[in-house]
């Protein structure tokens, strides 16, 4: 048998391409371009990115502006009632600095995210529901202001989804949606 690290016979590297394969690389090169078109498009066209200003501000200023809203909001049995539509939450290890939270169904809040210390992952989920449920990054020095609105009652989740150190497991809070 023959070895496969021989070279074949003949003159094989000034062999013209075949016709077909011509063809295949034309439609893997175009297909490869749309879907980087796509790409592209997807974070401009649709509502399908979360959105809303991101803002440069320090981790000790973030976490004042949080306790200026805890201060402010109404302190209920299972949580703190915003007293407007804005939520402050400041993600630390290993904890969520202003959840548990009581807000209302059908109402949109802006949630304002942001870190006093590492990088975290701010991972919203319903009940004990595990396959819905949406991560956005929280970053220290950036305040971003996400809008969102929950239309249905219940418990739910906020996890880290982040690792941010060793007690990351334990990273969990809650807010509640009431009708
Ligand atoms: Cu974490």
């Amino acid at each position: 048998m023959r070895s496969p690290l021989d070279a074949p016979e003949g003159d094989w590297w000034s062999e013209e391409v075949n016709r077909r394969e011509t063809i295949w690389l034309g439609i893997t090169g175009g297909w490869a371009a749309v879907l980087f078109g796509w790409m592209a498009g997807w974070t401009q066209i649709g509502d399908q990115n979360p959105t809303g200003p991101t803002e440069r501000i320090s981790p000790e200023r973030y976490q004042e502006k949080v306790t200026a809203y805890k201060e402010e909001a109404e302190d209920a049995e299972d949580g703190l009632i915003p007293p407007g539509e804005d939520v402050f939450i400041g993600a630390m290890r290993y904890n969520w600095d202003g959840l548990p939270a009581v807000l209302e169904a059908g109402k949109t809040y802006k949630f304002h995210i942001g870190s006093y210390d590492v990088q975290h992952g701010f991972s919203i989920r319903k009940g004990d529901t595990l396959s819905k449920q949406m991560s956005l990054q929280v970053l220290p020095e950036y305040e971003w202001v996400v809008e969102m609105e929950f239309d249905e009652p219940g418990t739910y989740h906020v996890v880290c989804n982040e690792f941010c150190g060793v007690g990351h497991r334990t990273m969990h809070g809650a807010f509640t949606v009431r009708e």
